[in-house]
């Protein structure tokens, strides 16, 4: 639930007291959108529990809500005791002999977390041995850095790095060396919650050790340095709906007489002043729920739609009106008024034509603020609004900085692109590859000419094509 993103609605039951959620739970819960129910808060999560933790066993029961669409998970038949030793031994082999076809195949089939507990399960085959010494143990992630090469290296360093772990070398390789990869960093802080965030901070400090705010600190400044410190903080409002849809009629109310004043604060700090309240729009855009900031964008629209038609310097739609009294008036004159009325007429329906989009927070963003501020904003509204939609447009940019040959972004990759992919597989991949074809034609086709060998079937076999 907490790295799976919701979709579906789904009661959850507990039938015994849960389990702390480990870590390890946390990162392979089943992409379900589930009410838990605990007769207490569970205890507080520590780093000794999260190798032996099993996950609650729990009661499904489907609500009555239509069932929404779930990403098909890559749901592998159980296999045998000897089907497993089988696997390990077929990957030990591949990855000695470099096949790296066999790799991708032992790898890519499975679920993230059968992947982990596959990784545990060929260490603990190579560390079986009487003869081996404690600092003989191997670590799969090092033995596999030794064998492999180049980015397909990385993919499979990748795909069995348990994500906070990943998240955290991500970031720290976002701000590694001459400038900041910010596309990168407003990513990952904009898509985790801050469940999610507080792990991979911690994981930051445990493999760096230093704070990954020092980072932020270290290499941005202004505004921005500080609404990333903001998102990185873990203290966006967290609301227990999951959707908009499902909110209780009294809870709505309340959340959108909020919305309201968010919607006219945003307004008031921006279209409407001379100028920008940049704190005002951090604030909002850091602090309030995911959901909260859906309905304040809503609430937007109708705020700055009803501020124009009510500002008295805006005199569009005063001209619509042909006055009587032009007696005074030369012919010449009239002949104009009726002109300008037409054209104002004509701009008038265009504008309605063209909808609501010089009304929305976009425009308001794109208006006011510039460069690094109006990235940021950006990538907190698109991501607020539709997950799939704005990581299909990351892709999309991701892919044309790296064919073009002005680099205009920093150090952009094709392990931004890896980045992706394996940090939303079995979350919302599917609806990504979707976003992407419908947009942007073909995911696996940009992949294909972005790619070659073993790294391209990698990807292609993650995107299940
Ligand atoms: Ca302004």
């Amino acid at each position: 639930m907490l790295w799976n993103e919701p979709e579906p609605m789904v009661e959850l039951r507990l039938l015994k007291e849960p389990n702390p959620r480990t870590e390890q739970a946390l990162l392979n819960e089943p992409k379900l959108k589930v009410e838990l129910r605990l007769s207490k808060e569970p205890e507080a999560k520590t780093e000794s529990m999260l190798l032996n933790e099993a996950e609650p066993k729990a009661e499904v029961r489907l609500s009555n809500d239509p069932e929404p669409k779930i990403e098909q998970a890559r749901v592998e038949k159980p296999k045998s005791k000897q089907q497993q030793l089988d696997d390990i031994k077929k990957f030990k082999k591949a990855l000695s002999e470099g096949d790296h076809h066999n790799i991708i195949d032992l790898l890519t089939k499975r679920s993230k977390m059968a992947r982990l507990k596959f990784r545990q399960d060929v260490e603990q085959s190579y560390n079986d041995r009487s003869d081996v010494t404690k600092s003989g143990r191997i670590n799969l992630i090092e033995l596999v850095k030794k064998k492999l090469k180049g980015d397909f290296k990385h993919l499979i360093v990748a795909i069995l790095t348990p994500l906070p772990t990943f998240y955290a070398k991500e970031l720290h390789r976002a701000f590694k060396g001459l400038g900041t990869n910010e596309d990168a960093v407003l990513e990952i802080l904009c898509t985790v919650n801050n469940d999610q965030l507080r792990f991979i901070k911690k994981h930051y400090v445990k493999k760096y050790n230093r704070e990954l705010i020092d980072d932020i600190k270290g290499d941005t400044s202004g505004n921005f340095g500080r609404l990333l410190e903001s998102l990185s903080s873990s203290e966006r409002d967290e609301c227990p709906y999951l959707d908009i849809e499902n909110l209780k009629a009294e809870d709505r109310k309340a959340m959108v007489e909020q919305a309201n004043i968010d919607a006219q604060a945003l307004y008031d700090g921006g279209v409407k002043r001379w100028g920008t309240d940049e704190s005002i729009f951090c604030q909002i855009m850091c602090q309030r729920s995911h959901i909260q900031l859906r309905l304040i964008f809503e609430e937007y629209i109708e705020v700055s739609r009803r501020s124009k038609k009510e500002d008295p310097n805006n005199n569009e739609y005063e001209d619509l009106v042909v006055h009587e009294n032009r007696k005074s008036q030369t012919k010449n004159q009239r002949v104009k008024d009726v002109i300008r009325t037409v054209c104002r007429l004509k701009s008038v329906s265009e504008e309605y034509n063209s909808g609501y989009e010089k009304y929305t927070i976009e425009a308001a963003i794109e208006e006011e603020f510039s460069g690094d501020m109006k990235n940021a904003l950006l990538a907190i509204v698109e991501s607020v609004q539709k997950k799939p939609k704005f990581f299909a447009k990351q892709l999309y940019r991701i892919i044309k900085d790296m064919k073009s040959t002005i680099k205009t972004r920093f150090r952009t990759s094709i392990r931004d692109v890896i980045r992706i992919v394996v940090t939303r597989c079995e979350i919302d991949l599917d609806d990504i590859k979707k976003e992407y074809d419908t947009k942007y034609g073909s995911l696996a086709d940009a992949i294909k000419d972005n790619t070659t060998g073993s790294l391209q079937e990698g990807l292609l076999a993650l995107i299940k094509e």
